[in-house]
């Protein structure tokens, strides 16, 4: 493959942007070389500056669940761009995106929009505090939730303390009530409740991970947070920014037939353009401004461009009877090619995959939380990673991050990306 003008381009977008990049892990910073600058893309494929075409396994990490470009959303953002892109005021649309939402997604009776899952997730936790009147939250090692302050924490040693920052700019203040706790570690979950009697107002979680690589939840643990939430007076945050209406119609709630408090979301709720949101019952989400105490706002929430492509999104995912059928046949497809190819390598693997999120972790050990996970063996991944880049399949340019699987790709497709993993295991 060629990569001059991406790396042109590079050079000259370090100039203008911090680290050339307006989010950090496209530098391509996990995996060493330059990031490619994409040109266009169409289904299941990636055009970059120089022409080259890729396979896609991010799909804008996460959205593009009916592939780039998908006609719906175009046609839909482009009529309505006619119509202006925002207003500031009400719209009808914002009502139809709602109302459907709230369709397909269990218990979850009204929604409020926003413009990014870190905003989504930001007001989810303000709004647990305001409902319970408690400050602190329990967040997961190796979940992400967003770049707002209270979710950068990093927990010392031991697993019920008190978070301390792991980034410049987040105060002691904020990091004392975030508690770090073990994904999958429901001993753990409780020890922290203990050592904080009346204190938490919140635990919020991935229900299935997809910021360490894929990892699902183990028989019983979401369960066992459902009843721990429940006896202590904690809501249970759901962050389906990633699974939600990719792992089902209604998300890990439909899935795994669990309760949650409040539900976040992005990525596919948007399809493409910059959506997030949160939603519970009415009870919570009365807390919100203007109805309640809780303040939380946004100048370009339910922004009708963004929510004609969400709701064209939403309408395709509907309306589809077969979509998660198709979705979960094709990456057990993915799957069984790879486990097949990587067994006859010299390399230690495992792969973790739920439904259409699936994570190739270098390291023969189960991969069940973030000290798990941080076990891979990052050396091979680059090589994996840059030798799959060579062969046009791009996936995530980190050990860290799930694939995402589109319903573009075909199954020519698929085994055109099991050959590259064939060429790829032997360089490993
Ligand atoms: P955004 O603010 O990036 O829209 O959403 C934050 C977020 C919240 N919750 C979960 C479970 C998420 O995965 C994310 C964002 N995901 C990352 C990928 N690991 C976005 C990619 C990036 O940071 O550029």
């Amino acid at each position: 493959m060629l990569y001059q003008r991406s790396s042109q381009l590079f050079a000259e977008a370090e100039q203008v942007i911090p680290g050339g990049v307006n989010s950090p892990v496209r530098a391509f910073k996990a995996v060493g070389g330059t990031p490619i600058f994409i040109k266009s893309a169409k289904g299941a494929y990636l055009f970059d500056e120089d022409g080259n075409r890729y396979i896609d396994y991010i799909n804008s990490w996460g959205p593009m669940i009916l592939g780039h470009a998908y006609a719906p959303v175009v046609e839909s953002v482009i009529e309505r761009t006619k119509l202006g892109t925002s207003f500031g005021t009400p719209t009808a649309l914002e009502t139809e995106i709602a109302s459907l939402a709230i369709s397909m997604v269990p218990n979850i009776e009204k929604i409020r929009f926003v413009n990014s899952g870190t905003e989504a997730c930001m007001s989810a936790i303000r709004l647990a505090r305001g409902f319970t009147k408690k400050d602190k939250i329990i967040k997961f090692a190796g979940c992400y939730h967003g770049h707002s302050d209270s979710f950068l924490i990093q927990a010392g040693s031991g697993a019920s303390t008190f978070g301390t920052p792991n980034s410049p700019g987040v105060t002691a203040g904020t990091a004392k009530d975030t508690l770090l706790a073990r994904y999958n570690d429901l001993e753990n979950v409780a020890q922290l409740i203990a050592a904080n009697p009346n204190e938490i107002a919140a635990i919020i979680i991935e229900p299935v991970a997809g910021n360490m690589g894929c990892v699902p939840p183990q028989k019983g643990f979401l369960e066992g947070l459902r009843v721990l939430c429940s006896e202590n007076d904690i809501l249970l945050i759901f962050d389906e920014v990633m699974t939600g209406f990719r792992l089902a119609k209604g998300g890990v709630q439909e899935l795994y037939n669990i309760k949650a408090d409040i539900v976040t979301f992005g990525k596919v709720i948007g399809g493409g353009l910059p959506v997030g949101a949160f939603a519970a019952r009415a009870e919570i989400m009365n807390h919100l401004a203007p109805l309640g105490p809780v303040y939380q706002a946004g100048t370009l929430s339910g922004n009708p461009l963004a929510m004609a492509a969400g709701l064209a999104m939403l309408k395709g995912i509907n309306e589809d009877a077969g979509l998660f059928k198709r979705l979960e046949e094709k990456t057990a497809y993915l799957e069984n090619g790879i486990r097949e190819i990587l067994s006859e390598s010299k390399v230690d693997f495992t792969i973790n995959r739920l439904g259409s999120m699936i994570s190739v972790h270098f390291d023969a050990a189960p991969v069940t939380d973030f000290q798990s996970a941080a076990k891979g063996d990052n050396a091979t991944f680059k090589k994996f990673f840059h030798g799959l880049l060579d062969e046009g399949i791009y996936i995530a340019p980190s050990a860290y991050e799930t694939w995402f699987i589109t319903d573009a790709l075909t199954y020519e497709d698929l085994d055109h990306t099991l050959a590259a993993i064939r060429k790829v295991a032997q360089t490993l």
